[in-house]
């Protein structure tokens, strides 16, 4: 494993550098992008008042929404003869948020990712299925252009077509599968089914990330597939993947790139910084991009950070999993919880299979919770098919029970045959939202 300049240098080091490049990423948007400039006079604040890393909060907060409010290019700070290529995020609702990129950006972005895949233990000897989709989506442009810098054969068959992905695992023997974890999951299953082994094939790693998972999933796909999985975290806003990167060797954090981008972790409510270790909300900010620096973005992912150097010998300050968007937490009379939380109690039960979904309904003025789970087949024979069966009825009471005792929240248990809840090839859905649809009577 190659371990860069960067990610073993001295916290003061790390630190000097991004202090000078902080500064001069605050000259290039205070010059060129108006958005930037009339935020930080509006805070009185001027190039020259970033004198030290503290200094960064005095500086505002950039959101999903500014974004979204000058789109689609309202906050780039280069000239469009200087791009190279755009991105876009789906979102759920409204105007995608559109990034952009210069050729150096590109390249930084490269390097970036090949760091990360050689934070797994990758390198040029090895091939990369990257099962990430192509196209606005950062994922597979992302890793792909990471895998060739690094120097790693590449083959870039993108997301879906399942069956097609398992015969190019046969046949090009990949040793690195790079797809989200729930497609992965996907292709294991899909393999089975076909009466094929998945820890035969030759992956030796999986790059997985693009949504939250638990450590229990973790657990699932690396006996699925007789891998080590490891997870890799990034948005488009601030750049794509490889924002960090969990090492094989410690598997506890991902390493963040550090000289590429200054992490602060808030108080969503207050917006106040939470001590080391505490978890809170994520805030990126760009250190050297050109095309679309971020300051301070409030990216809605629930985590925590450490600077304790790393069994691996990364002294670069790791972050936790994402436990999940804040969008995304399911506030039940009070009590909040994650959907990742709910995976890892769910995925430990051997009666089920690992497929869920969280369906929330609005009933007069309280708000309910209807939690979708799959049956494995081998019990949905033995109970004869029948839902109805008491070993079922056991089962849901026993997941009911589980839910409240862990995740403090009654949830309303369906339980389903085998193959019924849609399979990702992409990001998972896990929550659908009832709430707003009209009841028609
Ligand atoms: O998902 C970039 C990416 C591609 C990351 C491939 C990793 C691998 P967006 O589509 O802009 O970019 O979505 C970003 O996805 O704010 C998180 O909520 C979620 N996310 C990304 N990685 C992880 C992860 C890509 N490892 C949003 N764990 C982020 C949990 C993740 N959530």
């Amino acid at each position: 494993m190659i371990l860069h300049d960067i990610e073993s240098a001295e916290r003061k080091s790390i630190e000097d550098q991004q202090l000078h490049d902080l500064q001069k990423t605050i000259e290039r948007v205070y010059e060129r992008v108006p958005f930037y400039r009339n935020k930080l006079q509006e805070s009185n604040v001027n190039p020259d008042s970033i004198q030290t890393l503290d200094d960064i909060k005095k500086l505002p907060f950039t959101t999903k929404r500014d974004l979204r409010d000058h789109y689609p290019f309202g906050l780039f700070a280069s000239e469009q003869k200087d791009l190279v290529r755009l991105h876009a995020s789906s979102g759920t609702s409204g105007k995608p948020t559109v990034v952009g990129y210069t050729k150096k950006d590109i390249k930084d972005w490269a390097i970036i990712v090949a760091r990360a895949i050689s934070i797994v233990g990758g390198g040029p000897e090895d091939i990369l299925q990257n099962a990430y989709g192509y196209g606005l989506f950062t994922g597979g442009l992302g890793l792909h252009f990471g895998g060739e810098e690094l120097g790693v054969t590449v083959i870039p068959i993108s997301g879906g077509n399942t069956e097609r992905q398992i015969s190019i695992l046969e046949d090009f023997k990949p040793t690195i599968l790079c797809s989200t974890p729930s497609y992965a999951l996907n292709i294991g299953e899909k393999m089975l089914e076909m009466g094929k082994d998945p820890r035969s094939t030759t992956l030796k790693y999986g790059i997985f990330g693009a949504e939250p998972w638990s450590e229990e999933m973790r657990k699932k796909l690396e006996e699925l597939f007789d891998i080590k999985a490891c997870d890799i975290y990034g948005l488009s806003e601030v750049v794509g993947p490889g924002v960090a990167m969990e090492c094989s060797v410690g598997q506890d954090g991902l390493h963040i790139a550090e000289d590429h981008f200054l992490v602060e972790v808030i108080d969503p409510i207050t917006l106040e910084p939470v001590q080391e270790g505490t978890i809170g909300e994520l805030v990126f900010t760009s250190l050297k991009k050109e095309a679309l620096p971020i300051i301070r973005y409030r990216t809605g992912d629930i985590a925590s950070i450490t600077k304790a150097k790393c069994i691996c010998g990364r002294t670069t300050t790791r972050m936790s999993r994402v436990k999940g968007r804040i969008d995304d937490m399911i506030i039940v009379r009070g009590v909040n919880v994650f959907p990742s939380e709910i995976e890892h109690h769910l995925i430990q039960m051997k009666e089920l299979a690992p497929h869920y979904q969280l369906h929330l309904h609005r009933t007069s003025s309280l708000d309910e919770v209807e939690l979708h789970v799959e049956i494995t087949g081998e019990l949905y024979q033995k109970t004869s098919q029948n839902l109805k069966h008491p070993i079922l009825q056991a089962l849901k009471a026993e997941i009911q029970e589980k839910m409240k005792t862990y995740c403090y929240v009654t949830m309303n248990v369906v339980l389903l045959p085998p193959k019924c809840i849609a399979r990702s090839e992409g990001k998972a859905v896990r929550i659908i939202d009832h709430r707003k649809e009209i009841v028609k009577k």
